[in-house]
């Protein structure tokens, strides 16, 4: 009996079928901040996020595509506690996790639900794929890369005040003029609305790079004038500490 059971419960999970993309939109928008987004809001952003991908051509979706769901959900919030960050992904969220200070854009609406999520729409067709979608550099058009080109313009946008940027330290070129925070971020920052740009160099044991390097120093030339540019080496192991102890307080990390 218990292997007649056993066998049902096995062939029902294995049976089920994943949950559609849209079910996936829908569920990870209720969960991002039940208080903030109403359950109707999170089934008007769907209609108003899949206008821009589905039934073209998955190479012929320019950012502008996004602009209507940039719209939708204005970046209305702390524009002083912005984290850019770039091939640091994980220390990063790991340390924005606590909540307390920084803000990624992967801890806004648009950022949390389609974080680690692959979509596409086909000629002809009113559906969303997510398989065989086109790469990240299969073609600039593609409808994920144009959604974090587009969103990441947005959230570069609304910064202000004293601007933050994780970058990666055990790397030769840490700020990457291909990467999104170098092609797409670093350029909107304005001055005055922005006033500094806080580099947090985040280093290891072996690292090969300091604030010295010389990408770093493309950073500051591509600097609207009148931003002020600072560089702090901080240790992973450092970042960890910080992300895991609750009584270091937020800003006491460096
Ligand atoms: P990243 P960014 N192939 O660590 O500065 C596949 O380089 O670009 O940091 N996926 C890619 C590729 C690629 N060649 N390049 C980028 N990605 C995707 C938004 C992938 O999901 C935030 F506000 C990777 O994990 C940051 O300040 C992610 O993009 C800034 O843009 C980050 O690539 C980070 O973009």
């Amino acid at each position: 009996l218990l292997v007649v059971i056993l066998a049902l419960v096995l062939g029902l999970t294995l049976g089920q079928k994943a949950p559609t993309f849209k079910a996936t939109f829908i569920a990870k928008c209720k969960a991002f901040n039940a208080s903030m987004v109403h359950e109707d809001d999170c089934e008007k952003l769907w209609g108003v996020f899949e206008q821009a991908y589905v039934g073209r051509d998955p190479c012929e979706v320019p950012m502008e595509a996004y602009d209507p769901l940039i719209a939708a959900v204005p970046f209305k919030l702390e524009c002083k506690r912005m984290m850019f960050w770039s091939k640091s992904k994980d220390v990063v969220h790991e340390f924005t996790k606590k909540g307390d200070c920084f803000l990624t854009l992967e801890n806004t609406l648009l950022g949390s639900v389609l974080d680690g999520l692959t979509w596409c729409g086909k000629k002809g067709s009113s559906e969303t794929f997510t398989t065989s979608c086109p790469g990240w550099d299969d073609c600039v058009n593609n409808p994920v890369r144009s959604f974090w080109n587009r969103v990441s313009a947005a959230f570069a946008d609304a910064a202000c005040g004293d601007v933050s940027a994780m970058l990666n330290g055990s790397i030769a070129t840490p700020f990457n003029p291909t990467s999104v925070f170098a092609s797409i971020e670093v350029k909107r920052f304005k001055y005055p609305r922005v006033k500094s740009l806080n580099v947090v160099l985040v280093t290891q044991a072996n690292s090969v790079t300091n604030c010295t390097n010389a990408s770093l120093k493309d950073l500051q030339k591509e600097l609207d004038q009148g931003i002020t540019y600072n560089c702090k080496e901080v240790s992973e192991a450092r970042l960890e500490e910080c992300s895991s102890n609750k009584t270091i307080p937020c800003g006491a990390c460096w």
